[in-house]
């Protein structure tokens, strides 16, 4: 017992002498959906990259199902250095880093090629350098997906089916104010609080990706799912710089080149729960419109243009919306 504290004693002086035995660094890592989502698929990614390539000098704790609080309480955890990692939908994120909210506007991206594309490009990247001054370390967009309608109260086809229902958002203003000239009365919740809301009718509907709606369940709480595809809802591998700042410049490699593999196997689970999932959820007893008129949508949209130009500029959405 005393030769093995004077050897720890020892190791510590020495700085190296004991890395190679040394136990792991334990990195705690939340998300809001469950192990087997898109959320834990990237997040599984994320970690055995690091732990294969750091030869096991650090390791994960998983903290799915938002076991550690919502996104908005996670990301300030990861401030604060008392949470690792967080790889959260960018929800809540615009109220830490507004540069994010530019890319929550409704209907801006056209599909997943372009949405992916524009946040691998240059503008995507130089969203993430915004990070740092605020005490926040992004390591890679990940995906949440686009976003559709659910509700309990009836079929939602045009925005005028929309109107008068109070639907949960996101903690995000810029949804909230698109979402308002649709018709519908967002009201912001923390998503753990979610499911609780539905059941109780708290709330007549939410919106949410095809993978979080099947992960969370909400066929048991929601009847009608309209496949509205209203907005794409990015993620993003978050790091506190507590971890980020200790590390050599040869782990930091390690940890975005991880981050880069998370998002890739996380959008291919986007993918494939699109492919999927919308049958399960009619198996699960949702009644799901897939004629949606988006047009319409996209039309009642416009009353929301000039609050959104005013705030980012025309020219900065535009360069998105170009992107080819
Ligand atoms: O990130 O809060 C939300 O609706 C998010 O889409 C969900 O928690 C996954």
């Amino acid at each position: 017992m005393q030769l093995s504290k004077m050897a720890l004693g020892m190791g510590l002086a020495l700085g190296v002498a004991f890395t190679a035995t040394a136990a792991p660094q334990v990195l705690k890592i939340g998300y809001a959906t469950a192990p087997d989502s898109h959320y834990g698929v990237g997040s599984k990614v994320f970690c055995d990259e690091v732990e294969k390539n750091t030869q096991n000098r650090f390791k994960c704790q998983h903290f799915p199902n938002s076991a550690l609080g919502g996104e908005r309480e996670q990301i300030e955890a990861i401030q604060l250095g008392t949470q690792d990692l967080v790889n959260t939908s960018t929800g809540p994120v615009g109220n830490f880093v507004p540069e994010v909210k530019i890319v929550d506007i409704p209907f801006l991206f056209r599909d997943y090629d372009h949405a992916r594309k524009v946040m691998d490009g240059p503008i995507g990247q130089d969203i993430l350098t915004k990070f740092p001054s605020k005490g926040i370390i992004a390591l890679a967009w990940t995906e949440n997906g686009f976003r559709h309608m659910t509700n309990s109260k009836r079929d939602i086809v045009t925005p005028a089916d929309t109107k008068g229902l109070k639907m949960r958002t996101m903690e995000n203003k810029v949804h909230m104010d698109g979402y308002r000239t649709f018709g519908i009365l967002p009201t912001p919740m923390a998503f753990p609080e979610l499911f609780g809301a539905l059941q109780q009718g708290t709330v007549d509907g939410q919106e949410n990706p095809i993978p979080v709606i099947l992960s969370a369940k909400f066929a048991q709480v929601q009847k009608h799912l309209s496949l509205t595809g209203h907005v794409y809802s990015p993620a993003l591998l978050l790091l506190s710089p507590k971890v980020w700042n200790k590390l050599s410049d040869a782990d930091k490699k390690v940890f975005t080149d991880a981050a880069k593999k998370a998002s890739v196997a996380q959008r291919a689970k986007v993918n494939e729960d699109e492919d999927k999932g919308i049958a399960q959820l009619e198996k699960d007893g949702m009644k799901v419109i897939r004629k949606v008129d988006g047009d319409a949508f996209r039309a009642a949209l416009k009353p929301a243009f000039p609050g959104y130009a005013k705030e980012f500029g025309e020219a900065n959405i535009q360069r998105i919306v170009d992107v080819k």
